[in-house]
């Protein structure tokens, strides 16, 4: 039963494939949805040949199968729409805010119809199998109706969201009532009126159908295993303000939609949840709620809310909130409300009525966390405490996504045998999430790897056909006939996925989006988290380097294979780096000491404020040559804690007590003790070795002091990052010179250690990463002599470093101080001293104390933390929160981004 109803309904004008000749074109489109219908049209207008190829008897893709009561869309239409002709825009206007099924399939009927696009496809028609022909250098699929295909070039148009999902309970076929799926819905409907009705699963589909059943039938019981997030759509009229934005310059509103992150132009949202008061959150929240907009909601509340965990659960409580004011029943609402994921890890719903419908009197919810589903039976469903009669089964148990409509074409055979299936055997690998290592020419249209789901569709397909189509003609002029991603290019994206899965909450959700709703699926997290602004970015890079990555062949051309990969860089820290390449800033060298201080202070008034602690003071302590200001970090939890003695960057130049606040905070936070951070002499005004003897003059009185500071009397610890590494590094030295103060530990960040310029980061980094190799010249022309450099007290590394402190060292792989920190680090290792290294690969100087900045950095900085309270003697913490509990296994380690050495 459950398979039938899968399976697409059967058609007369199926014929026999053994009887038909082969269709030659130069590109074959597997499904007519949104993506293919654009990519035929894109197509013939580059004058390539195509045919396209549906199972379904029309055009519309998902939007052809799920026509269950209440379908919609949940991007608001005017953004979920074409926009690649204008005049298209302006010969369609969508009546609501959120469109119904039948209107977004009627839009897509007259879009095939304008274009003319029905010509060219072969509905009824499916896929069945698809093999690299390596003596013809074309692909030959294989269909259950009519002529094979033979074809230069192979685009899955298939969709993230069409392979209906098994129902994986048992008893099925013994039910002597009736089944249906949401995603494969009777196209002439389904009278419920009277009967008694069972809905199983609460995603979007079930979220939108159940008040819309629940309507029509005499007795409706849903049962939920995990209970999601809904939001009210408010569905009307289209908001006058977003069609005013539209209609008042169109080109740029689709522009701006292009780059966004999520493919709808919302701006970014600046202030952080913590700045926020209880008030202002709850304001901002019932904006957004009373919006009823997904994005919206998901992107402008506050900047952390979808980073990080404190700030998402902020928001899942005003939720819960809400469901509680809505829902009379306590017991129901309280399973209603969601904990098991952060809010938007899991797609949100858009609803209309879903709450209020539990409080009718014909419905019923069955929490299957307290009562699972034992079988279903000839006559309805069984728990495992009561047994419901039933007349109807609904089934809105949601897709294989992603990957599962790919692998529905089975084989799909590429290079030398390899199948897709067993290239994907753990888990999707592509390169982009447009193309497979081994299986040329071939393209998905938002497969894994793309932003796809996590992106308004429309945007994401029109950006990947463009691409595809653009390399296509751009192959063809360049006389070249294949292009297939490398191994490299295609190990890199998912290297770089994993990065991104650090940026977002999703990979501490069980979901579709990770292949958890599966059993038996490999998992991690499948769209790329990065930003569809991003992705486009990237894609263009690609092209602008020649495309990188790929490599191209063709009769009678040279092979082109321009290995390597795309991003290397985390990619926050790509963002960073990205936004300040377009400020084109001056070389900060150029601006002189008192110009640079100044940029400084500017360039960090814009930063997001640090974290609250406990309490933050101000005071001075003696230096070598009189009082120097200090400010003071204390935990919120009862103390006396240890002290950290922590020396700001800058380069002995910039930078003051205050300028690394919110690393400090961070600190201070993570490792639960006292950072104590020194305004030591600055050059050039004090020049070497002001800075060195006020580290050592802070610390001695800062350990003296301790008690005073509120601090644990015993050996204190130093920290420092950039110079003041060095100092840190340098004070380590001096107290053990000079017999004190007692140090435990040291934690040395992208620490300067020697004076030589010729070891290998400071070539490869000399300019790029905001650091340059320039500005360090500069740095120690300021602060030293040549003459003196070589000083330990300026170069620790040519110190004596026996009997020093254990120390963690942390190197940025894009940083021209990496050599000389892993350089010192080894050093200390080979005088006896107990090292931990991280290297923080794709990160660039700045990376770990940019933090709520470099996202990516909050790895590194749990394990400093981490090492802090070793040297400290303190117990280990339980899981830091925001590299905490993952239940994903991505396809890569999560933590490769701050590898040990
Ligand atoms: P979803 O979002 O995958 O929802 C499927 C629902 O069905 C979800 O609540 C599942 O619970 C539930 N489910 C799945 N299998 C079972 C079994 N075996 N027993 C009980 N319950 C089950 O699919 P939708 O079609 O609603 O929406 C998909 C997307 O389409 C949506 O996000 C929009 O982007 C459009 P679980 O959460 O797995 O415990």
């Amino acid at each position: 039963m459950p398979e039938a109803m899968v399976a697409p309904a059967s058609d007369a004008t199926r014929g026999n494939p053994a009887q038909n000749p082969t269709q030659e074109v130069d590109v074959a489109v597997i499904g007519a949805g949104f993506a293919g219908l654009y990519a035929l049209h894109r197509l013939r207008q580059a004058g390539l040949t195509a045919v396209g190829l549906d199972e379904a008897g029309d055009v519309g893709g998902t939007w052809y199968w799920n026509r269950y009561p209440g379908a919609r869309c949940d991007i608001q239409t005017i953004d979920y729409s074409y926009t690649f002709d204008p005049a298209l825009e302006g010969a369609w206007t969508w009546s609501e805010k959120y469109a119904t099924q039948p209107e977004i399939l009627r839009y897509l009927g007259f879009v095939a119809d304008r274009y003319d696009l029905r010509r060219d496809i072969r509905f009824h028609t499916k896929v069945t199998a698809a093999t690299w022909d390596e003596g013809a250098q074309r692909w030959q699929l294989t269909t259950d109706n009519g002529a094979s295909v033979s074809c230069r070039y192979y685009i899955m148009a298939t969709g993230c969201l069409s392979a209906p999902k098994p129902p994986e309970i048992d008893g099925v076929k013994d039910f002597k009532g009736a089944v249906y799926f949401t995603s494969r819905w009777p196209h002439d409907g389904v009278n419920l009126a009277g009967k008694r009705v069972a809905v199983i699963g609460t995603g979007s589909s079930g979220i939108q159908a159940i008040p819309m059943i629940a309507e029509q039938a005499a007795q409706l019981t849903v049962f939920q295993r995990t209970p999601n997030f809904a939001l009210p759509a408010h569905n009307g009229p289209v908001p006058a303000d977003r069609l005013f934005l539209l209609e008042g310059d169109r080109a740029t509103y689709r522009e701006q939609a292009r780059w966004s992150p999520a493919g709808v132009p919302w701006p970014k949202q600046t202030a952080v949840s913590w700045q926020l008061s209880d008030a202002e959150r709850r304001e901002r929240f019932e904006t957004a709620w009373a919006k009823g907009d997904l994005v919206y909601i998901l992107t402008q509340l506050w900047a952390d809310q979808a980073v990080d965990v404190d700030g998402n659960a902020r928001v899942a409580e005003l939720v819960r909130e809400k469901i509680r004011g809505i829902v009379r029943d306590p017991e129901t609402a309280a399973a209603l409300s969601p904990h098991d994921h952060p809010f938007g890890a899991k797609r949100p719903c858009l609803d209309t009525n879903y709450y209020a419908t539990y409080n009718r009197p014909n419905v019923t919810l069955v929490n299957l966390r307290q009562e699972p589903i034992k079988a279903i039976t000839a006559s309805g469903i069984t728990t495992d405490k009561r047994s419901f009669d039933l007349d109807v089964i609904v089934f809105a148990t949601g897709f294989d996504a992603m990957t599962g409509a790919i692998l529905a074409v089975h084989p799909i055979m590429g290079r030398g045998g390899k199948t897709l299936s067993e290239a994907w055997a753990n888990g999707p690998q592509t390169y982009l999430g447009l193309t497979v290592a081994g299986f040329p020419n071939l393209f998905m249209v938002t497969g894994p790897g793309s932003p796809s789901v996590l992106s308004n569709m429309a945007v994401s397909i029109e950006q990947h056909i463009d691409w595809v189509v653009d390399r296509l003609v751009a192959m063809r002029e360049a006389g070249f006939t294949t292009m297939e991603a490398t191994e490299t290019a295609q190990e890199g994206w998912a290297r770089h996925m994993a990065d991104c899965s650090m940026l977002t909450l999703h990979r501490l959700a069980n979901t579709w989006y990770t292949g958890a709703n599966v059993p038996g699926k490999a998992q991690g997290v499948m769209p790329y988290t990065g930003g569809v602004g991003p992705y486009r970015g990237i894609c263009n890079e690609v092209v602008g380097r020649g495309m990188l990555g790929f490599k191209l062949a063709g009769p009678g051309v040279a092979e082109q294979c321009n290995d390597g990969e795309i991003v290397c860089l985390q990619p926050d820290v790509r963002l960073v780096l990205n936004m300040l390449a377009e400020m084109n800033l001056p070389p900060i060298e150029t601006l002189g000491a008192e110009g640079a201080r100044a940029f400084l202070n500017e360039f960090n008034k814009s930063r997001p404020a640090g974290r609250l602690v406990g309490e933050v003071g101000e005071g001075m302590l003696q230096g070598a040559d009189g009082p120097l200001p200090y400010r003071l970090y204390r935990p919120a939890t009862p103390g006396p804690h240890p002290i950290i003695v922590y020396f700001h960057g800058g380069g002995w130049v910039l930078g003051d007590e205050q300028s690394d606040d919110p690393f400090c905070r961070d600190m201070c936070r993570r490792s639960d003790m006292i950072v104590v951070s020194v305004g030591y002499r600055h050059a050039p005004e004090h020049r070497f070795p002001a800075a060195a003897e006020d580290g050592h003059a802070a610390t001695r009185w800062i350990a003296e002091h301790a008690a005073e500071l509120g601090g644990r009397a015993g050996p204190v610890l130093v920290a420092g990052w950039s110079a003041g590494g060095n100092v840190a590094a340098v004070t380590c030295q001096l107290a053990k010179a000079r017999g004190g103060p007692e140090i435990a530990g040291q934690l040395l960040v992208c620490p300067v250690t020697d004076c030589a310029f010729d070891r290998a980061s400071y070539a490869e980094n000399a300019t790029g990463y905001f650091l340059t190799r320039g500005l360090m010249f500069w740095f120690w022309d300021i602060y030293c002599s040549p003459a003196d450099r070589t000083d330990p007290r300026a170069s620790p590394l040519r110190g004596e470093l026996s009997g020093l402190p254990p120390a963690f060292v942390v190197t940025a792989e894009f940083d021209p101080l990496r050599d000389e920190g892993i350089a010192y680090a080894e050093a200390l290792a080979n005088a006896g001293v107990p090292v931990e290294q991280l290297k923080g690969r794709g990160h660039f100087h700045s990376s770990f104390t940019m933090v709520d900045v470099v996202i990516t950095g909050a790895i590194g900085r749990a394990r400093m933390a981490e090492a802090l309270r070793g040297f400290a003697g303190l117990p280990k913490q339980t899981t830091q929160r925001d590299d905490g509990a993952r239940p994903v296994r991505p396809a890569v380690p999560l933590d490769v981004n701050a590898a040990a050495g």
